[in-house]
């Protein structure tokens, strides 16, 4: 039974999933869900039914549904354990998914469609405000991410050393969302470093947000 995506092109949640997708080979289909306002399909209620919380990424796999992207990738690696994106040795899985976490509880949140939405309508925070606030939390983050990645720098070309993990899938949309909205990265040279490795993979170039089939970005 093929997989299901629910997926927005430039949601940096999704993109962590579809990376992972890529990365173990699994045979999955994209179903786009519009994040645009006046549009939002996430909120019409065929989508509510299948995800109540109304956000994308949502995972399907035969009968079996789940959303929350970080969810999803613990079951990937369970259901689908080849090729493995946790190390085998527990405090090694341990350090890998604490810098998920630091990227998808304590950066993503504070900076996500719904937040900004909030930040610039009912607060009416001006431009400058709202990009200086972006900015704040991806280098707060940023600046741990950076000295875990650059203890492995001589190992290998991903955060943890020579093996991607989901330390990687997590990483590279965050620095897509970055510099989408132009946050000077010139402090983080290892993430940099692993982002570019990184997207010399299939697995990575397939998932980006440009590549995606509800991509505006090419239009
Ligand atoms: N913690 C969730 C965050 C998911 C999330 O915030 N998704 C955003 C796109 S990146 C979304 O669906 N936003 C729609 C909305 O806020 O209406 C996860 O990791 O899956």
């Amino acid at each position: 039974m093929t997989i299901k995506l629910y997926s927005y092109w430039r949601s940096s949640a999704a993109y962590r999933v579809r990376i992972a997708l890529n990365l173990k080979g699994l045979d999955h289909e994209i179903v786009p869900v519009s994040l645009l306002p006046g549009i939002a399909e996430n909120r019409q209620d065929d989508y509510r039914a299948r995800n109540p919380q109304m956000l994308v990424p949502f995972l399907e796999d035969g009968n079996f549904s789940t959303g929350q992207s970080l969810a999803i990738l613990e079951y990937l690696e369970e259901m689908y354990p080849e090729p493995a994106l946790l190390p085998a040795d527990a405090q090694q899985r341990a350090a890998v998914r604490s810098f998920c976490n630091s990227i998808c509880c304590d950066i993503h949140p504070l900076n996500n469609l719904r937040v900004m939405r909030y930040l610039k309508g009912e607060l009416d925070v001006s431009d400058e405000q709202f990009n200086a606030w972006y900015a704040h939390w991806i280098h707060e983050g940023f600046k741990a991410a950076e000295i875990v990645a650059a203890a492995f720098a001589g190992e290998g070309s991903f955060v943890f050393g020579d093996s991607v993990s989901l330390a990687d899938t997590c990483l590279i949309p965050q620095i897509y969302n970055a510099r989408r909205f132009k946050v000077p990265l010139d402090d983080f040279p290892q993430l940099i470093a692993i982002t570019d490795a990184c997207n010399q993979l299939a697995a990575f170039m397939q998932a980006a947000p440009e590549q995606q089939p509800d991509s505006t970005e090419n239009a």
